[in-house]
């Protein structure tokens, strides 16, 4: 089902006109409202009329997140705090949470833009939606609670954790959809498990699962463990948060982006240099209808391709690839860069092993240590060795360097409820 079937079905043509006359509003809205735009712009020697075609945005400068740390709290907002209904932020593990803020319209529009995710999820009006995603200043609980009301879907506002109160909630309500990430979605369907659930009894027909990185093999695994099909959500808070692409149920391939509210490119990470479909560099967003706190060529830090080819949903919004990793997961250890979703495709590759892993980095002296740690999906007798040598050498033989690897009984790796955390890099952490 479409949810807004002119929007998302809109001719190429007419949607570039749309979002050339937003991109020129949204434009004159930051320069006029805030300053760092505004000097930024000056400095670039550019100005909103310098703006003829949509590829005169190249000429415009990019935005960081460390531009948003700089003006900590409020300093990009571009209408007055009294206008401002509701403030999100991300976590922030480094420090102080990365803080955005909404008027009343941007809830509206992103209520809207959810409601086309659920529906491209397999949602429609009626249904019960399980939203597992956490509450608070994260934009995933509250984000989707919104765009869910907003299109008659009852939402059970579950939040993250307690996770077999969760589980009654699933078998008594029987909701059609669930959302959260994953990870814990994964660990859900692994705790049903245990309790002895027959998964096929459940009503759930589809996952609507983001926020963190995750793979096909993962997709599998879930359908087949909650017995529904599993669609990818995207989105950051700085740019909106959830919802500004998902992929359609249809061909679960890519996650269109809608395009009437945001501009994407994909851009080379070094150069920043705009990249053809097809090719691999860090998305970059600007957004089109915000009003209180708009983005010009933010750069996200995520890592995927631009798919520009037509999709039998009849969608016309083009797509984006799976998020293939971020620019900043590089670990360098000894020397040799590696990137965690390497481990974690070796990993997966392997049958006897579970879906559970942590990559820790230590130091012992002057040298930089790697260990991983992963579960096995039954007990394994590795008396002599022999599986944590074969799973040490292929690891060593795709990341070039050779990590002690530690193979743990089912059930005893950390589970997640919200964002999993895979690599404890312990070389950076605060000395208490
Ligand atoms: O994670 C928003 C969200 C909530 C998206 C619920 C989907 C579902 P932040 O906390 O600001 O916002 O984190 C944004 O999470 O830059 C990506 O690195 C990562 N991320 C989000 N969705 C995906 C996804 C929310 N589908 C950061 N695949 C982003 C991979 C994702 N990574």
């Amino acid at each position: 089902m479409l949810w807004n079937v002119s929007a998302e079905t809109m001719p190429r043509g007419e949607l570039e006109a749309l979002q050339l006359r937003r991109l020129r509003e949204t434009l004159t809205h930051v320069y006029e409202k805030v300053p760092l735009y505004r000097q930024r712009f000056e400095t670039h020697g550019v100005r909103p009329e310098s703006l003829h075609s949509l590829d005169d945005l190249s000429k415009f400068p990019f935005t960081f997140k460390k531009d948003l740390r700089d003006t900590y709290p409020f300093g990009m907002f571009a209408v007055p705090l009294k206008e401002v209904a509701r403030i999100h932020g991300s976590s922030g593990t480094k420090g102080k949470p990365t803080v955005v803020g909404y008027t009343r319209q941007d809830l509206d529009v992103w209520a809207e833009l959810i409601a086309r995710c659920i529906a491209a999820a397999g949602g429609q009006p009626g249904d019960i939606l399980h939203n597992a995603y956490g509450y608070g200043l994260f934009t995933g609980g509250l984000g989707l609670h919104t765009g869910a009301e907003k299109m008659g879907v009852t939402v059970v506002p579950a939040s993250g954790g307690f996770t077999k109160r969760q589980i009654t909630l699933i078998q008594d309500f029987r909701p059609q959809g669930i959302c959260c990430t994953p990870s814990y979605a994964l660990n859900i369907a692994e705790t049903m498990d245990e309790m002895g659930i027959d998964t096929s009894s459940l009503s759930l027909r589809y996952g609507i699962f983001g926020a963190e990185p995750w793979t096909e093999h993962m997709r599998a695994r879930l359908e087949q463990m909650l017995g529904l099909d599993a669609v990818d959500i995207y989105g950051l808070s700085e740019v909106m948060g959830p919802g500004v692409g998902i992929e359609c149920a249809v061909e679960k391939n890519g996650l269109h982006i809608w395009e009437d509210h945001f501009l994407f490119e994909v851009v080379h990470p070094d150069s920043g240099q705009p990249l053809p479909p097809g090719e691999v560099g860090e998305v970059v967003f600007t957004s089109l209808t915000k009003q209180a706190f708009p983005v010009i060529r933010y750069r996200t830090g995520d890592l995927a391709a631009m798919v520009d080819e037509p999709c039998s949903c009849g969608r016309t919004h083009r797509r984006m690839t799976r998020i293939k990793g971020r620019v900043d997961d590089m670990l360098i250890i000894r020397g040799v860069n590696v990137f965690p979703r390497e481990v974690e495709a070796e990993l997966l590759a392997v049958e006897w092993l579970a879906p559970h892993y942590q990559i820790v980095i230590d130091k012992e002296g002057a040298l930089d240590t790697m260990e991983v740690h992963v579960e096995s999906r039954q007990v394994v007798d590795d008396a002599d060795g022999n599986m944590v040598e074969m799973v040490a050498q292929n690891l060593q033989e795709r990341i070039q360097i050779r990590p002690r690897v530690v193979i743990h009984p089912p059930g005893s790796l950390p589970r997640s409820e919200g964002k999993a955390v895979r690599v404890l890099d312990r070389r950076t952490a605060p000395v208490s």
